[in-house]
């Protein structure tokens, strides 16, 4: 009997021990695909009220690319926001991040009212690694910075596929820089800090003395070094959008790659999506887009010739991104970004330009500013322009010189704040390329440009979850109002009342008109056998409802007994639906 007991109480410890360790919070710390797919996996067994988890596709090494979605209501009813970690694989904290904010709302639907009811109506669409194969190098020896898959690419179109990748010489673990002395090289010491290497400037007077590489040796003997790495494509150069054909780490053609691919229909099949925030360097928070007017296109014309207008000008939707940017940056309090980067390809981009959802992303980290270089950070913020993305380092690196000055800075933050070992000092080596050269390795360590300490990724998510709470309870929201009712004649009456959007942004934006492929409310009257139509359509398409209160009116002009009812509703994937029943009286 005591036996029983006591194999009773164990088995209820056990029960305990294992709830208890479903509720425990992810570590501060950044995971590996194993990991992480525990911890969503976890989250979805502890919470089962509000998440489910799916495997949206798998990668060429065989890992999954998962979606996490949280809701309490209908899921065919509700309206959705998706966001997105992983589309820069370097950028780890971005991955870090969104899987924070599903923790977040998990652990705090239930004790909160405002979440609770989001909930009711809105879905929240997370896909925490849209790269996985590629974020997984943070995790190999050597750890290297990877920004592509490992679809096998031929890099330098020399014939060969993957034939010359970097080594890590002097087995630190890691891959970094290697400069070589010489009279002919382009580059120098930086001379703000000497850890780091510049591109010599004429103009300043400055003349380079190395040449600078990534680690390794040619091992196709074709003078260049690390030319052709192992892999592939970079996802968030591979969408349709302003896609550069024959561009390195792009891919052969635009969605050749298995995680756009399966990301892409994702978003084509839930038209319910109004907004899309991802983790990129494609910033529009910090600075918002300049939405260029677009040219007349044959689709317009063809628009037209079925009697419809064309669409609006997206230009329309530049007073949205301008004031969540000001939100963005209320709300989350953070300063001095780097500058943004315009996308070749770009995910973020694509989202808006070709889906017509909303679309908004941000870096996931930067290094604060330091008030002992609070003057070069206002003179970078005053050069503040766009630029295209640059590939991931390999030969010899083309660094842009505004990308010093973000670099400086976060040095100087971390010597700040304590943290050694993070540029590895200039050692000499042999190397078997250069046998008479003086030779050496060091420079930054990988990652530490885009990623925090990862004790501090907790704290760094806070503020995201705020924001991205903030926006989720913007989306378009439908309702039925004002109804009126006259009585023209006897069994004839003129029902009128308007479709209001309560939410912040519109129905549908300038683009997505454009683009077609959002979904504009839907109208509908439903009459019974004994009633009809006098006048006005029982189903309509509605033009984009503008939000705060925006609304259209609709009026119809009805045969029935005095007493019958019908039935109005108005729906759209990502505005909502409302229907109410009316007595003609
Ligand atoms: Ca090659
Ligand atoms: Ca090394
Ligand atoms: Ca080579
Ligand atoms: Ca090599």
């Amino acid at each position: 009997m005591k036996r029983l007991s006591s194999l009773l109480l164990l088995a209820v410890l056990c029960q305990y021990l294992a709830a208890t360790l479903l509720a425990q919070p992810i570590p501060s710390k950044y995971l590996t695909y194993d990991e992480m797919t525990r911890a969503i996996k976890d989250l979805s067994a502890a919470h089962k009220d509000i998440v489910t988890i799916e495997s949206i596709g798998k990668t060429l090494k065989g890992r999954d690319i998962w979606a996490i979605a949280l809701r309490k209501g209908d899921p065919n009813q509700n309206r959705a926001m998706l966001v997105v970690g992983g589309v820069e694989a370097q950028q780890l904290a971005g991955s870090e991040m969104v899987l924070r904010f599903a923790e977040h709302i998990a652990n705090n639907y239930e004790k909160t009212d405002s979440l609770r009811r989001l909930l009711e109506t809105t879905t929240i669409y997370l896909l925490p690694r849209v790269s996985p194969d590629a974020m997984e190098a943070y995790f190999e020896k050597p750890q290297r910075e990877r920004t592509t898959n490992y679809r096998p690419t031929d890099d330098d179109r020399d014939g060969l596929v993957d034939e010359d990748d970097a080594e890590d010489l002097n087995k630190d673990g890691f891959i970094t820089m290697m400069r070589v002395k010489d009279p002919r090289g382009e580059w120098m010491p930086h001379p703000d800090d000497v850890r780091i290497m510049k591109k010599a400037d004429a103009a300043k007077g400055e003349h380079g003395s190395y040449l600078f590489y990534t680690e390794g040796i040619d091992n196709d003997n074709d003078e260049r070094w690390n030319e052709d790495a192992a892999g592939g494509v970079d996802f968030n150069r591979n969408f349709a959008y302003n896609y550069e054909y024959f561009a390195q780490n792009a891919g052969v053609y635009q969605m050749s790659e298995k995680e756009s691919r399966a990301v892409a229909d994702f978003i084509f099949s839930r038209p319910n999506i109004a907004v899309v925030f991802s983790f990129s360097s494609n910033d529009n928070l910090t600075a918002p887009w300049k939405i260029q007017p677009q040219q007349r296109s044959a689709a317009d014309d063809e628009g037209r010739s079925f009697g419809q207008p064309p669409g609006p000008s997206p230009e329309n939707d530049q007073p949205y991104f301008d004031y969540i940017n000001k939100q963005f940056q209320e709300i989350t309090k953070l300063k001095s970004a780097p500058e943004p980067k315009k996308g070749m390809g770009a995910f973020s981009e694509w989202a808006y330009y070709h889906t017509g959802r909303w679309s908004f992303s941000v870096r996931p980290w930067w290094a604060p500013e330091s008030k002992a270089k609070r003057d070069t950070a206002s003179a970078d913020n005053s050069r503040r322009a766009v630029r295209p993305t640059r590939g991931p380092q390999r030969d010899t690196p083309e660094l842009p010189q505004d990308d010093y000055t973000e670099l400086l800075r976060a040095l100087s933050w971390y010597d700040a704040n304590g943290y050694k070992d993070i540029v590895l000092p200039w050692t000499k080596i042999k190397h078997p390329d250069f046998p008479d050269r003086d030779v050496e390795i060091g420079g930054p360590r990988p990652y530490v440009l885009f990623n925090p300490p990862a004790e501090s990724i907790k704290a760094c998510a806070q503020p995201f979850n705020k924001f991205l709470i903030y926006l989720a309870a913007q989306l378009p929201s439908i309702s039925l109002g004002n109804v009126k009712i006259e009585r023209v004649s006897d069994n004839v009456f003129r029902l009128t009342l308007d479709i209001v959007n309560s939410g912040y942004f519109p129905t549908n934006s300038a683009l997505g008109v454009r683009v077609r492929w959002p979904r504009n409310v839907y109208l509908t009257l439903g009459l019974s056998k004994d009633q009809s139509l006098a006048s006005g359509r029982a189903k309509q398409r509605l033009n984009p409802i503008k939000g705060n209160g925006g609304y259209e009116t609709a009026s119809w002009l009805i045969t029935a007994r005095a007493g019958s009812t019908v039935s109005v509703s108005a729906e759209s994937p990502m505005a909502g639906s409302a229907t109410q029943t009316i007595t003609l009286r």
